[in-house]
Parts: structure tokens; sequence; C-alpha cells
């Protein structure tokens, strides 16, 4: 599977040693590196020239799919004229043009964006933004945050503390005080080889009343969700779930937090899941397809309301002590208005809701094949559950990832599910090759 147009980027490795690498078993990986040398849309060539169809858009992230040459030239451009502007009491041109933009596109009445660089550094700023909103209105003792279990809000402190994915958070502490966490939604027994939203268990969103009499509705600040949770193997919200958080909230005066890192952007064939699902949340994170993961860069959109609250102090006084020394930095805002460029003058937002009934057939058509318990899917994300080995769990998924890896198709896999979020612009021979792939794999394996 070496790919001729790649041979130039074949190079000898580097000593691996030194690099400590992020969520990855640095010794094994050591032992039999994968490196990815380049890219170009959905595809990405290893550095020995193996050319891989990237089925998860690199992380989530690259919807308008690699390298693409009106992102790369925005980048280039900006490197080359403004590198670099302090973002605290001084600013640039490129920052605001997003800041419209990106409000263009939000849902109705999300009016205000605030720059970060990551989906991490996203999160933490929409809990302080919260938590900031209730004190100034004068009710400083809503200082509790809600979150869920299985729920992934990046690795800073906040985000580990609302997330609810265990070996993210049991080696770090006590985390953020008075965090709660409702119950996941994931059901295979009830729930398996839905197409779309799940019918069963909109009541568990009512375990949210159960927390609020807990705590009494004046100690609780903020709701974190994602609509759809990636990280911890694609877990779908079931039918008026997200509704009924919305109302619980609404009743209590909680704000309700979509964090939308890798629903936003077209993902779930919108431009946003808010919009897509019909629920209208109080802030909005994003980041990874902001910029088609090309430079970091991550934002908290803000409803109006919330933005006047904080514009209320001192005039010539900082409202939100908060920030990032890159906060909106001149070649991520290039790349992000470049991006939003694209997808719109490339329809990417619509096309990935007229595809998503292939992808939905190609991964359903995985019912019955060895281990395959459960498939499930929404827009462009699929997700492929299987049997776990016994006393073994994940064993099964990495043996699939190497397979379907080594037969030129790169996956996630997470736990024992394969998850899968092509870039926007795949073709559908190409999604029959990731299909074909991954039942070869079942097969094999
Ligand atoms: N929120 C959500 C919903 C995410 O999915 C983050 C926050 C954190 O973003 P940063 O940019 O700080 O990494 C994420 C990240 C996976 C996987 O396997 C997904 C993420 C990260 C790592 C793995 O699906 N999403």
């Amino acid at each position: 599977m070496t790919d001729n147009t790649a041979r130039n980027l074949e190079y000898d490795l580097p000593d691996l040693q030194a690099y400590w690498m992020p969520f990855t078993g640095n010794r094994y990986f050591k032992k039999d590196p994968r490196l990815i040398a380049r890219a170009k849309g959905a595809y990405v060539w290893t550095h020995d020239g193996k050319k891989v169809l990237d089925s998860i858009a690199g992380l989530w992230c690259c919807n308008a799919g690699h390298c693409h040459p009106k992102i790369v030239e925005a980048i280039q451009k900006q490197a080359a004229v403004l590198d670099y502007a302090t973002a605290f009491q001084l600013s640039h041109p490129k920052v605001f043009e997003l800041a419209n933009k990106l409000t263009d596109i939000a849902p109705d009445g999300f009016d205000y964006a605030f720059f970060v660089n990551s989906g991490s550094e996203a999160v933490d700023t929409a809990l302080k933004m919260a938590l900031a909103y209730h004190r100034i209105r004068g009710d400083g003792a809503r200082t509790r945050l809600i979150g869920r279990e299985k729920g992934y809000h990046g690795v800073g402190f906040g985000g580990i503390s609302v997330g609810g994915i265990s070996p993210n958070r049991k080696m770090f502490g006590a985390m953020l005080p008075g965090v709660d966490h409702l119950p996941h939604t994931h059901n295979v027994e009830k729930n398996a080889f839905t197409r779309g939203l799940p019918e069963w268990g909109v009541h568990l969103a009512d375990e949210l009343e159960n927390i609020v009499a807990l705590h009494d509705p004046s100690t609780i600040a903020a709701v974190i969700v994602e609509p759809i949770a990636g990280s911890a193997g694609v877990i779908l919200p079931p039918q008026g779930y997200l509704q009924r958080l919305r109302e619980i909230c609404d009743e209590h005066g909680i704000l309700l937090i979509f964090d939308e890192v890798i629903t936003a952007f077209g993902r779930t064939g919108d431009k946003f899941a808010a919009t897509r699902m019909g629920v209208t949340p109080d802030l909005i994170t994003t980041a990874k397809g902001l910029t088609s993961g090309t430079v970091p860069m991550g934002a908290v959109l803000a409803k109006g309301e919330i933005y006047d609250t904080f514009m209320t102090g001192p005039e010539g006084a900082i409202e939100f002590f908060h920030g990032y020394t890159y906060s909106g930095h001149p070649l991520a805002a290039a790349a992000a208005c470049a991006t939003l460029d694209v997808y719109e003058e490339e329809g990417l937002y619509e096309r990935a809701l007229s595809m998503e009934s292939y992808l939905e057939d190609g991964l359903h058509s995985l019912k019955g094949e060895p281990y395959v318990i459960d498939v499930r899917n929404y827009g462009m994300i699929g997700a492929v559950e299987m049997q776990a080995i016994d006393d073994q769990p994940t064993a099964r998924a990495v043996q699939l990832f190497r397979h379907c890896f080594d037969n030129g198709v790169s996956v996630r896999t997470t736990g024992d599910t394969a998850a899968f979020s092509p870039p926007l612009i795949i073709e559908n021979k190409q999604i029959d090759q990731i299909i074909e792939t991954v039942r070869g794999a079942l097969r094999a394996i």
C-alpha cells in the first residue's frame, strides 16, 4: 500500500526517546512507532510512505479535509504579516473578523465569542463564566457544577472535575469541590442498533431533578454535557433528553452548557448540534473543527444576556479576569476565518447532512459481523461497539485498530468501541473502503 507520491517523504526515524507522548502508551509506541508525515484531503501518509484513509478527521477536527489549500494559504499569509499581538488591552483585526463570522453562524442569540486554544481551555473558560455570571448577579451561592458520567471535557482541572471518565480523574486528587454527576445514557441492552437518536432513556434527564433537590437549586451554577459524547465511545442523547435538561435548568435558574468541541462545525449535519437537535443552551464550547484542526484554537460562544451581565461594572475595569497569552492568536484566527469560509463555500454543513444516511447504512451493514454488539450513528458520527474479550477490556479494539491501520484505514478506538468521524469531504467510495476494511478486520481478528 505504499503510495508513490509520498516517496520523497520517507525518512529515517529520529530518536524517539525524549518526547513524552500524551494519552499514549509511550513504551509500546516507541517499539512500534506510527508517525504521520504528510496529509491531504481524506488521507494521511506515514513516515514510511504508507497511505491511510483517515476515518476520524485527525481526532474529530479536520472537517474540511487535511491541508485544504485555502486554509493553508491563509495561515501562510498571516504568518508573514502579523505573527503575534497581545490579547490583553490590545488586539488585532483578524480576531474581530472571526468573532463576527463565528457569531453569524452560531445559534440565534449567541452574539459573543471568547477565544482560547483548545477544548480543555474552552471548558474551563465556560465553567468560570458560569460561576462569575451568577456572582455578578448577586447569586454567588451558586457554585456547584453538574457534569455527567462518561463525559469528556478535556484535561484541565475543571474539565476532569465535571468529566466522568475515571482513568482521567483518579490519579489527580480531589479536583474541584461541589461537583456532582448525572448518570450517563449509554445502554446497549435497550438501544442496540438504533439508527439516529435512541428512543429509550429520556427519563435519565429527570435525575437532574434529584440532584437539584439534594443540593438545593440555589447552590447550582451550571450543568455541562456533550450533546453527543465522543471520547467515551459515541453516546447519543435519547430523544427528548436534552430538551428535558433544558426545562429543568430553566425551572431552577441553572445555566446549561453544551460542550460542542466535537459536535460543532458540521459534524452532526448542521453547524451546531444545538441547532440540529433544537435545544438552545446558554454557553457553547467549541475547538477542533473551528480551524479544521490546522492551528490550535477554541471558542466559548455566549448569549447576549451573559455578556451583558459582565458589562455592568465601572467602565475601564476588566470585566472577566480570564484569558490566555494566545487567546485569538493571529494564525489561529486566520485559519478559522478561512475554515469557516470553506465550510460555507463548499456546502460542507449540507453535505454532512446529505451523507448521513450513506454512512448510517454502511455502518449498520456491520450488524451480524463477529463481536459486534451495537452500531450507533448520527450526522457524520458513527460507532461500532464490540464484545470485550473477557478480562481484557480494550484488547479487541486494539486488534481492530492495528488490523485496519495495516490495511490502510485509521480508526479511533476507545474502550471496545470503534468511533468514526470522517472529514466532511469524504466520498461514498471512501466510506465503502472504511466499512469493508472494518468488516475484514472483524472477520480476521
Ligand atoms: N470537550 C470535548 C467534548 C472533547 O471531545 C475536549 C473537550 C478537549 O479538547 P482538547 O482540545 O483540550 O483536547 C474534547 C477532546 C477521542 C478523543 O478519542 C476526543 C478528544 C480528545 C482526545 C480523544 O474521541 N476530544
